[in-house]
């Protein structure tokens, strides 16, 4: 099986590399893509980085990668160690981010193992214009489940088939009201919220979706309902209301068809 694994991984993902022989260690690290790039919002799927060690001597042996960066990056981790049989990529995830109001221009992460060192761009992009004024921003949760991460409903992912990488669950399983929205850094014109709860051949809506939930929006610190559904059976459901400008959109989800957990697969707003 894992011989099966290691020959489906892309070869790209082997290169670039550079040969490292630190005692009788002979490692190879790879780093993919190159360069990265990150926009600077607290939710955008940006920054992924697959960190990789193989180890091209004979025998098994251990390796421990060093993670650095400049001061403006932050880094998801900053050591990769790992076992490494012979011959096999041994791979990690890397996410870097950066913060808000971050210039675009090209940082870097530098990998270390031994004595030698892979320097990987990191290139600080410009906030994209965006219709859906929640995507990439700052997500807030009455809670999330370990298993779940809490950008996940703000990632701009509203694929059900890929709901355990990019969705938002409570952590309360059967205990309602939960919550989920975004705060904005200053105010922002909503007039429409749509919903995209868990919806897949696998799990459909109606089994496992969002069945009664509240769009509630705040202004001057005071939250207004602006739209009430009930009896949910769909996967997409758009609320609109008067645009308004507000300083947070959230979704109180007040029972699901399970009656288990709130499912948010990717939650959007706009402006009309
Ligand atoms: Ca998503």
């Amino acid at each position: 099986m894992k011989r099966a694994a290691l020959l489906a991984v892309p070869l790209t993902l082997l290169l670039p590399a550079v040969a490292v022989a630190s005692g009788n260690k002979h490692v190879e690290v790879s780093a993919t893509p190159r360069p990265v790039e990150v926009v600077p919002l607290p939710c955008f799927p940006s920054g992924k980085l697959t960190l990789g060690m193989t180890n091209t001597g004979r025998k098994p042996t251990i390796a421990d990668m060093r993670i650095s960066g400049e001061p403006e990056l932050t880094l998801s981790r900053r050591q990769f160690s790992s076992y490494l049989p012979v011959g096999q990529l041994v791979k990690a995830p890397l996410e870097v981010t950066v913060p808000r109001g971050t210039a675009p221009a090209t940082y870097g992460v530098d990998l270390s193992v031994g004595r030698e060192h892979l320097r990987v761009p990191i290139s600080v992009q410009p906030v994209p214009r965006r219709d859906n004024v929640l995507l990439g921003e700052q997500a807030v949760a009455s809670s999330t489940h370990g298993n779940m991460r809490l950008c996940g409903g703000v990632d701009g992912n509203a694929d059900s088939a890929q709901w355990g990488a990019s969705g938002w669950h409570d952590a309360t399983k059967g205990v309602f009201p939960d919550t989920y929205g975004v705060d904005f850094v200053a105010p922002v014109t909503v007039g429409r919220v749509v919903l995209q709860t868990l919806d897949s051949a696998r799990y459909p809506a109606s089994v496992m979706g969002i069945r009664d939930f509240d769009v509630q929006v705040r202004s001057a610190g005071t939250w207004t309902t602006v739209g009430e559904v009930r009896s949910n059976v769909q996967g997409n459901v758009t609320v609109t209301f008067a645009p308004r400008p507000v300083d947070a959109v959230q979704l109180v989800s007040r029972d699901s068809n399970d009656h288990g957990y709130s499912r948010i697969v990717e939650l959007e707003a706009y402006s009309s």
